[in-house]
Parts: C-alpha cells; sequence; structure tokens
C-alpha cells in the first residue's frame, strides 16, 4: 500500500491477483501510487458501497476494478462513486472470460465503467494514468510527457521487429 494512492485497485477475490497485479505493474512503471484490495460485490456488498462511496473523498482519483464470472464490481462501484471505474473482465475456469466481459461492458446509460479486454489489467493500469496525465497540473504534465516517451518506444520496438523480418 502506497501513502496518498491516486488509483485504487480492487478485485472481487485474492484468485484475481495473477490477472490485475498487471496493473499495479503499469502504473508502478510510472511511479503512481496505488492501494490494493479485496473487495467483493457479492461476499461483502456493505463494504464494497462504502469502499466506493468514500473513495474520492480518500483522495483516489481512478478506481479499476476487476472480477470474473458474475462480474457486478465495476459497475456496483460506478454507481456510488463520481470517480472514473475501469472494468477488468476476468478470465474464470468457464466461459473463457466471456460472462465477466458481458457482466462488465453492458451498462446501463448514465452509469459508465471503461471496461478492457479480457484479462487486460495492463491496459487498464495504463488507461488510468492516461486519466491522471490529462489535467492541466504540473504533475499531469509530467506525466503525460512518460506516457509520450513510454509510446515512443512501444513504436521503436514495433519498427524494429519489422526491420528484422525485411533483412
Ligand atoms: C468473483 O468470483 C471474483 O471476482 C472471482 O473472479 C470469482 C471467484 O472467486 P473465488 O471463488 O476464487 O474467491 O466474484
Amino acid at each position: 500500500m502506497s501513502s496518498n494512492p491516486q488509483v485504487g485497485i480492487v478485485m472481487g477475490s485474492d484468485s484475481d491477483w495473477p490477472v490485475m497485479q498487471a496493473a499495479a505493474e503499469a502504473l508502478g512503471e510510472f511511479d503512481v501510487p496505488v492501494e490494493v484490495d479485496v473487495v467483493s460485490a457479492h461476499r461483502m456488498p456493505t463494504e464494497m458501497i462504502d469502499y466506493g462511496r468514500q473513495a474520492a473523498g480518500r483522495g483516489l482519483r481512478v478506481i479499476i476494478a476487476g472480477a470474473g464470472g458474475a462480474a457486478h464490481l465495476p459497475g456496483m462501484l460506478a454507481s456510488v462513486t463520481p470517480l472514473p471505474v475501469i472494468g477488468v473482465p476476468v478470465p474464470l475456469k468457464y466461459l473463457d472470460g466471456m460472462d465477466s466481459l458481458l457482466s462488465i461492458v453492458q451498462m446501463p446509460a448514465g452509469v459508465p465503467v471503461a471496461t478492457v479486454s479480457i484479462g487486460g489489467a495492463r491496459n487498464a493500469g495504463l488507461l488510468a494514468a492516461r486519466i491522471l496525465a490529462s489535467g492541466t497540473d504540473g504533475e499531469s504534465a509530467a506525466l503525460r510527457e512518460r506516457m509520450e516517451a513510454f509510446q515512443a518506444e512501444l513504436s521503436a520496438v514495433a519498427h524494429a521487429k519489422g526491420e528484422k523480418l525485411r533483412a
């Protein structure tokens, strides 16, 4: 747990962590402080609602929520917080994560969840970093510069792969 976390990474069970840790790693690459916790929509609904209601007041700016199966956590958090919520569909043993994806992505109008791909926790972390980088203050600008450098590196790697194939 970092001091003054800006992003809350929560999941329905510790069994989601092998997928969700990629979000924490991505944010770590940008030195964004995060907090990580299990907040189950079905097994601890009262605590889950409290987490969503208190997140903005505690200083969090983005929530990344991952869950598998009947994956109601991201949507329920989005219903009680004004913060942007990024949903990560976690694939389980059956249905290849399609159940998780559809549970998260098909939100009613007015309650948005930014859903990434099945198992796409790294992109969830990178999207959270982009959200934090979109502000007008110096900290946001510095983060934006690092994101641009990261994108340039991605491009350089892709170009190098093409050159290798052409050689
Ligand atoms: C969901 O149930 C969790 O997000 C997890 O993906 C799934 C299974 O949980 P466990 O039975 O492994 O605790 O709510």
